[in-house]
């Protein structure tokens, strides 16, 4: 395997990076994560927007343009023969002393791409639908830092998945500080209600996906069902008629249960069958080719 490391491709025991990078002694840095599907790269220019996002609000200048970072993450696809693949792209603050101040950082930002193959959950739980728990680890809420702020420092998360491993779960149910749903800790969440999508809005907490943005898209265009984004509390998530996550490394899975509550008849639902199909197709058939 070949890791991008600063405009090279070294080897994956090669590729390191300074003990003094504020990446690592702050989690002071950025990243996405993308994945490729037969040839192509899903979405890459949204996820370059978000990254560059994330890099703007954290004041952290990305060296390099748009254009070479998706000629990077091509490169390197190509350099490790990937046609699917699961692609990390870290930014880190880079290498300062041993005070917080990111301005004393005297080298510029790291640019790090890791493409590999993953699959997130055990296939079978695609097919019947995964259990999910809500964790008492609260998501940080946009009046104190965004979650849409992709940093490096993903503690609020870590926490929230070591309470839900430690019940059983593989996914944690995220509520925001006033006790609305927001989240979960690498996906988003979507309940089907009388016919309606809902997920609550990004003012809840909710990173805004963009696996989340495609499967709106989906719903409203290809299913034709109406879809709100809005305040969700545990009573609609433990009443509706189906759920699932959505993320890029889980892609969209199916959940049957949350806190011992059957969602439904705790079998994959119709609208999530339906949804799974079309996003199937949609990352066969779009995003960037790799050439
Ligand atoms: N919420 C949070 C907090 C996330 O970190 C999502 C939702 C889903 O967003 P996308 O854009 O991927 O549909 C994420 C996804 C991993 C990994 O291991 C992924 C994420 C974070 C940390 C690890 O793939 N982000």
């Amino acid at each position: 395997m070949k890791v991008y490391l600063n405009g090279e491709l070294v080897k994956k025991e090669a590729a390191k990076i300074s003990v003094f990078d504020h990446g690592l002694l702050y989690g002071d840095g950025v990243f996405e994560g993308i994945r490729a599907y037969n040839n192509r790269v899903f979405r890459l220019k949204e996820h370059l927007e978000r990254l560059w996002s994330s890099a703007k609000v954290i004041n952290l200048t990305i060296p390099i343009t748009q254009k070479e970072m998706e000629k990077a993450v091509i490169k390197t696809l190509l350099e490790n023969k990937l046609s699917d693949a699961y692609i990390r792209l870290i930014i880190t603050r880079g290498c300062g002393d041993l005070g917080i101040d990111p301005n004393k950082c005297n080298s510029s930002a790291s640019i790090i791409i890791i493409a590999d193959s993953i699959s997130l959950y055990p296939k079978e739980l695609y097919e019947k639908g995964m259990e999910i728990v809500t964790v008492s680890t609260r998501r940080v809420m946009q009046d104190s830092l965004s979650p849409n702020i992709k940093s490096l420092n993903y503690l609020n998360n870590i926490l929230a998945k070591i309470q839900a491993t430690k019940s059983g779960a593989m996914e944690a149910l995220m509520l925001n500080s006033q006790g609305y749903v927001a989240e979960c800790t690498i996906d988003n969440i979507f309940i089907v209600k009388n016919g309606t999508l809902l997920t609550p809005h990004s003012s809840e907490g909710a990173l805004m996906g963009i696996t989340r943005d495609a499967i709106i898209e989906l719903a409203k265009n290809k299913l034709k069902i109406p879809v709100k984004q809005e305040r969700i509390s545990l009573y609609d998530v433990y009443t509706a008629d189906e759920c699932f996550l959505t993320g890029t490394s889980a892609e969209v899975i199916p959940v049957i249960c949350v806190d011992s509550r059957k969602i439904a008849d705790a079998r994959p639902g119709e609208v999530t069958l339906k949804l799974i199909k079309e996003f199937k197709s949609l990352t066969r058939l779009t995003g960037i080719p790799i050439k």
